[in-house]
């Protein structure tokens, strides 16, 4: 079988760019109906019987049958043997790009994640007390998009956070344990990890059964199935992000080989049908070289079908009439990953504003950063990258207020609050301020 990929090839002059430029950005999430009833049922479900239920819908969906839940635990022994068991060249990879993560994380909470105080002149001290979140729940999926990367890249930032206890779910079906996911637990550092997956282990997660601990958060990706039960469950739990098919930018100004870069289109294209991959390039015929590689290196490709249905389907190819317009355009896009393929690509970072992550040069190919570079796989996708950020430390931690009012200070405040207070109406506010006043 042979394939063919052709993303759609626009210009920026032509005078119809603008809608077919609209047209191809376009995605909408399937919020199908059908799911939305059967994952509300099975929610209200699990709420009500619990591990029976979780233990049901885990036979009747993963083909998984077990006496208890307990029996769906893997203990931390046997998270070892996996990891023990990969043969040596796995499990030095999983130690060194669990070593960059952590530390790229501890960086990160070093910035950004700290208490802070400070005192007024009359000695009232206000700031902010940081703290980990107590326990959180991790969904890594099974099947098809079953990635140890992402169990690194969801749990380490929690240890790093000082989360107490972090709960994995992996659905499991017919109990074919992966192995990798497995060691990337022990890795990373799982509390404990349940063969438990879909709507009833988000369930589980949220409400608590007999056995699996109810979590205050719970972050990882998952089908449309994970996804509408994670936005059903958020307000009793937190969530991360409901993230869509992944996507990848190249900014190119035509310096980096033709075969890396649609390599690097391929690599997002050949996670989903439904991935986008689209590259922006002033040099038409920069754009004709990528076009050639891409059609000589897809049928080496083991996923050529998906990439070929992703590049036709969502792919575009743009040229610009420079690099500046490329870069307002990438704005626009706001991708979750963006490669500045330039020659100087310090001159164009400054001019970028919405991107999950942006990987600068020749050599940072995307890919490098899904495994091991060091920052977060877990991006905005779907031009969310325009109000939010990659997952990090501080999605698992969390900010109460100090205040800490001197008698001094209370004369000051007690003022302008009691004020404030008898124009809203609010007697008991105003007093509680004005008892303190000398
Ligand atoms: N690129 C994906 C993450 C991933 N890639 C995992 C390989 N494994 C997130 O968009
Ligand atoms: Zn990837």
């Amino acid at each position: 079988m042979s394939f063919k990929a052709e993303p759609l090839r626009l210009s920026t002059t032509q005078a119809d760019f603008e809608p077919r430029f609209q047209q191809r950005l376009h995605w909408a999430a399937d919020t199908d109906a059908a799911i939305e009833q059967r994952v509300a049922d099975i929610l209200a479900d699990v709420q009500r019987r619990g591990d029976a239920a979780v233990l049901e819908y885990t036979q009747r969906f993963d083909g998984l049958s077990a006496a208890n839940m307990a029996a769906l635990e893997i203990k931390a022994d046997e998270l070892k043997l996996a990891f023990d068991g990969l043969p040596a060249a796995q499990r030095e990879a999983l130690q060194a790009a669990a070593e960059r993560v952590r530390r790229y994380h501890e960086a990160q909470k070093k910035a950004s994640g700290e208490s802070w105080s400070y005192r007024d002149a009359d000695g009232t001290l206000l700031g902010q007390k940081v703290t980990p979140l107590d326990r959180v729940g991790i969904y890594v999926p099974g099947g098809k998009a079953a990635y140890p990367s992402s169990v690194l890249m969801n749990a380490i930032p929690a240890h790093v956070a000082g989360v107490g206890e972090i709960i994995m779910v992996v659905p499991t079906p017919r109990g074919e344990k992966n192995q990798l996911v497995l060691a990337a637990a022990f890795v990373a550092g799982a509390h404990r990890v349940f063969t438990v997956g879909g709507a009833q282990a988000v369930a589980a997660l949220a409400y608590g059964t007999a056995t699996i601990p109810k979590v205050d958060k719970i972050t990882g990706p998952g089908n449309a199935y994970v996804a509408s039960a994670k936005r059903r469950v958020f307000g009793v739990v937190g969530i991360d992000m409901i993230a869509g098919p992944s996507e990848i930018l190249v900014l190119a100004d035509g310096s980096t080989p033709a075969d890396w870069v649609a390599m690097d289109l391929f690599s997002q294209a050949e996670h989903d049908e439904l991935a986008q991959s689209i590259l922006l390039c002033p040099d038409a015929a920069y754009i004709d070289a990528v076009q050639r590689e891409i059609d000589r290196l897809l049928n080496e490709m083991p996923r050529a079908e998906i990439i070929a249905k992703s590049l036709t389907g969502r792919g575009a190819l743009i040229q610009t009439r420079d690099m500046a317009e490329a870069c307002a355009i990438s704005n626009r896009i706001a991708p979750e990953h963006l490669e500045v393929s330039s020659r100087d690509p310090h001159r164009w970072e400054p001019l970028l504003k919405h991107a999950g992550a942006i990987f600068l040069g020749a050599y940072t190919s995307e890919s490098l950063g899904d495994y091991c570079a060091g920052p977060n796989h877990v991006l905005p996708t779907s031009g969310t990258a325009r109000f939010s950020s990659p997952l990090g430390v501080y999605d698992f931690q969390k900010r109460s207020s100090l205040i800490e009012v001197s008698e001094a200070g209370a004369q000051g405040l007690g003022k302008i609050a009691a004020v404030l207070a008898y124009g809203e109406g609010l007697q008991a506010h105003a007093r509680a301020a004005e008892m303190r006043l000398r």
